[in-house]
This record gives C-alpha cells, structure tokens and sequence, in this order.
C-alpha cells in the first residue's frame, strides 16, 4: 500500500497524491501503484476537441491508468485534468449495461434482439401513419468518424426521414454556417501550429485555459505574441491575456465591425487579395457607412482608443490568428459574427498561411467527425443537398437511386423539438447526447418528450436525466471500449482504440447501428461486407476522395505512426504526412467562383433584454473539472471532489444592492424557471449586471432558465445571454434543522 493510500484511509482523506500524476515525467515516471499496468493501448482522449494523444494502462483486463503520448504532436505528452483521470470513467458507476424496455411504466431488462426489435417495430408502425418524416434522430460529437457515416447513411436511406441532427447544432452549428457563406465549405482553415507562429491572438469568447487547457501550452510556446481576450467574464484565459477587452454581452459583432471599418478607413487592406480573391467588397463597404469606433464604443463598453488600437495590432500584425468558440456561436447573431471575423481575415488577406487563420476552436473530442462524414446539415463529404451533381456521385458510390438523397437538409435540432411539440414527430432516437441537461428551455423540451409515442437513448450510462424519460435504453460501449477514428479542432485525424471490453451486455454504437440495418433489412444494401469500423473507414475514404476534407491518402496504420494526419491528405500525397496543413493557401476558396464572400453584418442587441423584474444578464459556461452534463466526470471523484456543486458569480456591486453576503444561498429566477439554493459567489470576475452559472449540474440546471432564441442561420441557441433576477432562497426547512443542531 502506498503511503498516499494508506494516509488516506488512515486520515479518512482522500488519495489525490496518488491519483495525480502528471504528463509523462521521465524523471519521476510512474511510481504510483494506482498507474502500474501490463500494457499500454494507444489512442485519443475522449472529451474535448484538441485531441490529445494517450496510452490507456491496462491491467488484468481493466483500465487502470493513462499517460500523455510523449510523441504525440498535438500534446507532447501532456493532458489536462480530465484526460489525466479518463480512465476512471470506464469503470464509474452508472454505466448502462443492459438493454432496457418500459413495461407498465418501468424500464426492465431485455435482450438485444428483442430491444433491436422493438425499435424497428415502433419506428416503423410511427412512420406507417403519420409519414416517413415521423421520426427523428439526434445525435452528437462523441461517436467514431465511422459510427457518423454509418448512422447517416442508416438514418437517411434506411430508416428514411431527414428529420436527423446531432447536439453540434448547440454547438459548432454556427462555425459551419459561417464558414459555409464566406468560404464555401466548412473546414476550419488553421493548425495549431499557429499560435505559436502568430504575433498577435485575438480569442473572442473561448475560455481555452479551462475548456481547451493544453493549446494553452502552444500559446506559451510563442513568444512574440500579443495575446488579446475578448470576453465579458475574467477568465483564467483573460488572465493570461496582454490586452483583455471586457466587451458588453453579446456587443462582439459591432467591435469587429468597427475594427473593420477602422481598417479600411486607414487602408491597412490588402487590395490585391481583395480583387483577386474575393467579392462583395462595395457593398462590406457601404455597409460600414455608420459604423464607428464611437459608435460601437457605447455598445461595447470599450473606448474608441482601445477599439481602434486592437484594430491597427490586427492589420499591421504580419500573422494575426482569430481564435473563437462558444461567446461567439452560442448566439442570435453568431453566424454574422463568425462571418465578420471571416471579413476581418480576407480583407487582410490573412488566411491560409502560417500563425494567419480566422480558427474556430471545436468542441467535443469528434465534431468535426461528423460534420465531415455525418448527413444531417451537408451531405458525407462537405456535399451539398442541393447539388444534384454531389447527390449523383454520391448515389454512384453508394450504389442506389439518386432518388434516394434528399434534395434537402431535414430539421435541425430545435426544429425537431418544435415539431415533436406540434405533434408531426412522433418518435425519437437520442444518440450519445442529454438534452435534458443540454437542450435551452428544458420546460419545453420535458413537455416536447411527454408527447412523443416512443423515445429511444442510446447511451454509455443509465440513469441519466435523459433515459429516465426514455421507453427504451440501448447500452453503449464509450471511449476505452471502441475503435475508429476522431477529428480535432486543425483538422487532424487520430485513431481511438479499444483497451478494454464493454461492461455487461453494452455493444459499441456502430454494432447497435449495423444490428439495426439488419433488421430493417437494409443492412446488405448499405453495408456490404461491413463487419467492423475499418470497413466504414475505407468507404469513407472513397466518399471523402477528391473533396475538401480528403482523407484518401490515410490508413488507420499511417495515422497510429504519426498521431494523427490532418486533412486534406490525398491518396498520392507527396508532403510528409505529420507535416502541418492549412486551407486556402493558395485564396481559392469552395465558392462556385472560386472566391470568398465578404459579407455584409449589422449588430442587434441580445432577445430578452434586461428590465426591472429581470434585471440581470445570465451567461452560462464551462469549469475545467466537469464534462457536460457530467455523466462521465460526475461519476469520478477526484474531478467530482474538485467542483462538487455549480456556484453563481455576482459582482460585489450587485450583491451590495441586493443584500447578499458570500456563500448566500440564492434563486435565480427567469421567465421560465427557476433554480433553488445555489451557492453565491461573489466576484470581480463578473462585471455588475451580469451573473454566471456553469451548466454542467441537472441538480441546478442553467437550462431552465435558459431561452427558446436561435440563430435564424444556423439554429444555434442563444446559451450565453438571459435575463434574470436573483433572490436570496427562504431558509430551507431541512437547512433550519441543521443549523439549530449546531448551535445546539
Ligand atoms: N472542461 C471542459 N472543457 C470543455 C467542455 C466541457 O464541458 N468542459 N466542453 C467542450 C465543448 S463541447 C465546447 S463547445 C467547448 C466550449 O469552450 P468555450 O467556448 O471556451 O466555453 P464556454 O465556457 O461555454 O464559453 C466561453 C466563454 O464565452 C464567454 N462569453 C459569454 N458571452 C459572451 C459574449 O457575448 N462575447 C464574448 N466574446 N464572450 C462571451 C463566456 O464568458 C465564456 O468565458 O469546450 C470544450 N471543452
Ligand atoms: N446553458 C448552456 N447549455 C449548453 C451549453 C452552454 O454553454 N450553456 N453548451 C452546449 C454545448 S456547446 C454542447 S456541445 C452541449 C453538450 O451537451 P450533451 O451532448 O448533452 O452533453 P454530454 O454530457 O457530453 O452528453 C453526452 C452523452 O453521451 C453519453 N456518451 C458518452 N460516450 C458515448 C458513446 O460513445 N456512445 C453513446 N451512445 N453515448 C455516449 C454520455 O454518457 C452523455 O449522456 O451542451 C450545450 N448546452
Ligand atoms: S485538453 Fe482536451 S483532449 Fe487534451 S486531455 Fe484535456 S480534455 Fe483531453
Ligand atoms: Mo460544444
């Protein structure tokens, strides 16, 4: 017994010093007995979209550690706290194991064939009287590159509704429009590489120090950059910033606008790239005709000095890099804004070369995987529903009926909600998402369940929030258990693989989507030969062939020998396959006409502006510690010892106004709900009138609060801004008791 473990049984403590271990210290190495394995399986960390390079510790058969991959390009060896503790996630507590169908009221234990069954049944007889279209599906960025491809071509051809989106539409749906109107084509242009070869970073609402904690380590690497954070809330990111810009809520689309305008005015654009490489510049022009760094100085809360001195550090920088995640999607106008950070980049023609790259930073371990393979907003590919030229070759591959392809993207995610509440969806297949935790509004979304004839989840874990609705729970294999493929936010490829079998009866969701091919009768048709996820890769291979993201030049060999591959890497490459790729290098973009577009946007001020009854702004968020909806880091102590319970950030001012000392338990009350007794936090790191709360805690869940507003373009929710009140809680019953025990 270690020491650690035996202080800590000895002291009732816990065994941190033993659960730590950090990176890959060849010095110290692993002394611990917690990280002594026989082997080491090689793969790709499993939450978040840097995608870090990991050997999981295998001994008798369990997963009893991790360790960065010392070679591995994207991290060096090094992992952040959950990476470090990934591991405990395969064997926590609450993993489903068994298919489960409600009888009476109660889910009970069923076999697979029976529960593969019963989902093919019900769907079917749903579809047989209310339409094909019936029946949606959502699923998420946390399966395979190869279990997208596969549940696309399942939902679209076999099952038949296009009724089919995934949890990126709460996501990354903004990015992907964005770059859709500019460029033509999704694909962030970028490498990581940048943000150590940039002179200035511009990040506009990404918390990368807690939500993208190892691209920290590039930044650092840099030493002539200019670091500028733009965020309403001091983060640890804007902690690490040269210049931070505390920007009003939602108030980033009239800076860009004015650093634009301040641009053109001086002529710090690059004329030549503009003519040849893009069009729309009269009418971005006009379209700044009242723009100011005055005026937007009122809207920002920046003054004009700091707008127009970020506007002359962007165009005089020879390598400007615009990283952004959720403060710019996660809003009404997050299209616009992505594409005015777009207009920023073309008019200065920084693009495509080396530390120069408009970056959206992803989210989850494999958005980009099914933005790129997945049929729910493109077709596999970066197609177009509405090429008939990208629906024939793809009918040609696949060997069926271009008849077949829909002409046209099906809803998205909020639209399917909106459609199960009207009553014309009828039945829901959920994929590796919590929408109860995640979804906006969760009174609407809970009334939208109700109503469905038939619910299916299909997740790692049971109970969640979201399966306790469910009619029937299918048990999936999660990250340790399972093979494939991820993309990471530049593009890289990396391969995932299986150290561990999964628990009880739980099979991979590839094999659940090939079971249900097969009963549907479709399974020879679209997965000819298939038996494993290699087999959906070189299919994908061939569909990705000549495209954007060309993955042709790859083998799941190549891409263990190198940490990954970043794309596009066609078959015939002649660069080396680990060398560091970007888009549009050359300024020929996926237009028609080969330009991009710059395009005009104007700001508007956030839905539901704060009143007298609801006086303050509520932006939600992320913590280092906590995954989501914290299915997977709830369940391990030592991320759960960290961030027990969410908290509420109030600046001082506000808290004097409102009579509320530290640690208060307070409501915080919207138009549509209520959270009860939450721990009040009061801090500078929110500036007065605003308020924060993380969303990753269904006990206090952010999204009851949260509004039914989205981007009219991509369908994005507006997360970040809400308007509420906050009240001290009545004192609890069961607290009163406790107290009076005390002083008793
Ligand atoms: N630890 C951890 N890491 C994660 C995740 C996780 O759950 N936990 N999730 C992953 C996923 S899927 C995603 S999408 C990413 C998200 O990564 P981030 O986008 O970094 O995460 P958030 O905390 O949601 O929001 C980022 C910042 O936006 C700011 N913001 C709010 N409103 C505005 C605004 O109007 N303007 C600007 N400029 N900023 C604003 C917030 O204050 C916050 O600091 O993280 C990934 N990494
Ligand atoms: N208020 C507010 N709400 C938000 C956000 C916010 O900032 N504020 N952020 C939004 C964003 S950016 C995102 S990405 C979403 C995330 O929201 P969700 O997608 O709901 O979050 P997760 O907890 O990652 O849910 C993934 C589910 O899949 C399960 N799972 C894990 N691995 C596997 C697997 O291999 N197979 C299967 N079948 N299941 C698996 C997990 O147990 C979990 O239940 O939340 C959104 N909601
Ligand atoms: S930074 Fe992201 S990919 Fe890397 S270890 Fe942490 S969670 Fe995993
Ligand atoms: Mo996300």
């Amino acid at each position: 017994m270690s020491f650690a473990r035996w202080l800590a049984r000895k002291s009732g403590l816990d065994t941190r010093a033993e659960e730590y271990a950090y990176g890959n210290d060849p010095v110290l190495g692993y002394t611990s007995l917690a990280k002594s394995a026989d082997t080491w399986v090689s793969t790709t960390c499993g939450y978040c979209s840097v995608g870090c390079g990991m050997q999981i510790g295998v001994r008798d058969g369990k997963a009893v550690s991790v360790r960065g991959n010392p070679e591995h390009p994207v991290n060096r060896g090094k992992l952040c706290p959950k990476g470090l503790a990934e591991h405990y996630a395969i064997s926590a507590e609450g993993r489903a194991t068994h298919p489960m169908l409600r009888v009476d009221g109660t889910l009970e234990r069923v076999g697979w064939d029976a529960a593969i069954e019963t989902l093919v049944e019900r769907m079917r007889a749903v579809q047989r009287k209310h339409g094909p279209e019936s029946v949606g599906v959502i699923s998420t960025g946390q399966l395979v590159t190869e279990e997208f491809y596969a549940l696309g071509k399942l939902v679209q051809l076999g099952l038949g509704t296009r009724n089919y989106d995934g949890n990126t539409t709460l996501c990354m749906s903004t990015a992907v429009a964005g770059y859709k109107r500019s460029f033509g084509s999704d694909g962030p242009p970028g490498a990581y590489e940048d943000l150590e070869q940039a002179d200035v970073i511009l990040l506009i609402g990404a918390n990368i120090a807690e939500n993208h904690p190892i691209l920290c380590m590039r930044v650092d690497a840099n030493p002539r950059r200019t670091l500028i954070v733009a965020d309403p809330r001091v983060t640890k990111t804007a902690m690490m910033a040269d210049v931070y810009l505390p920007v009003k809520p939602r108030s980033d689309l009239a800076l860009l606008n004015a650093m634009l305008r301040v641009i053109l005015d001086e002529g710090l654009y690059d004329r030549e790239y503009v003519a040849r490489h893009t069009t729309g510049f009269a009418e971005l022009r006009a379209s700044l005709e009242s723009v100011t760094p005055e005026s937007a100085a009122k809207i920002t809360g920046l003054t004009p000095e700091v707008i127009r001195k970020v506007a002359l550090l962007y165009a005089r920088a020879e390598r400007p890099f615009i990283g952004w995640t959720m403060g710019v999607n996660h809003s009404t106008k997050g299209t616009e804004t992505v594409n005015a950070i777009n207009n920023l980049a073309l008019v200065t023609g920084k693009i495509g070369q080396p530390g120069a790259s408009p970056f959206s930073i992803t989210g989850q371990c494999n958005a980009m995987g099914t933005r790129e393979a997945g049929f729910s907003s493109s077709l596999p590919g970066y197609r177009k529903f509405e090429s008939k030229d990208d629906r024939e070759e793809l009918a040609r591959l696949w060997n069926v009926a271009v008849e077949r392809i829909p002409a046209q993207r099906g809803l998205a995610y909020p639209d399917i909600i909106e459609a199960v509440v009207a009553g014309k969806i009828r039945a829901l297949w959920i994929i590796g998402t919590n929408p109860i935790v995640s979804f906006p509004n969760l009174d609407l979304l809970k009334h939208a369940l109700g109503q469905l004839e038939f619910l299916v989840v299909q997740d790692g874990f049971h109970p969640t929030p979201t399966t306790e609705h469910a009619d029937l729970v299918l048990p999936a294999a999660i990250w340790g258990e399972k093979e494939g493929t991820y993309t990471n936010s530049e593009r890289r490829v990396s391969k995932v693989n299986a150290a561990v079998t999964p628990p009880g009866e739980a099979r991979s969701d590839f094999d659940i989507f090939l079971a249900v091919a097969e009963r549907l009768g479709c399974r020879e048709e679209l997965f000819p030969g298939w038996q494993g996820p290699g087999d959906a890769f070189e299919e994908w291979k061939r569909a990705s062939w000549g495209r954007l993201c060309d993955y042709s030049g790859m083998t799941y060999a190549a891409l263990e020998q190198h940490g990954g591959i970043q794309w596009p890497y066609a078959l015939g490459a002649k660069d080396a396959p680990a060398a560091s790729r970007r888009l549009y290098a050359d300024g020929v973009f996926q237009t028609d006409d080969g330009r991009a577009r710059l395009l005009p946007t104007e700001w508007t001020p956030f839905p539901e502006q704060p009143n007298g009854e609801f006086p303050l702004v509520l932006n939600t968020g992320r913590t280092v510690e906590h995954w989501h909806t914290r299915t997977k880091t709830g369940a391990i102590s030592i991320l759960e010892r960290m961030a027990p319970r969410a908290w509420l950030e109030m600046n001082p001012t506000d808290a004097t106004v409102l009579g509320l000392r530290p640690h208060d338990r307070v409501e915080v009350i919207s138009r549509r709900g209520r959270v009860s007794r939450i721990e009040l936090r009061i801090t500078e790191i929110v500036a007065p009138g605003q308020v924060f709360l993380p969303f990753h805690f269904f006990e206090t869940n952010a999204n009851q609060l949260t509004q039914s507003a989205y981007d009219p373009i991509s369908r994005e929710p507006n997360f970040k801004q809400c308007s509420v009140r906050v009240e001290r809680s009545p004192l609890h019953a069961h607290e009163g008791a406790q107290t009076s025990l005390h002083h008793g």
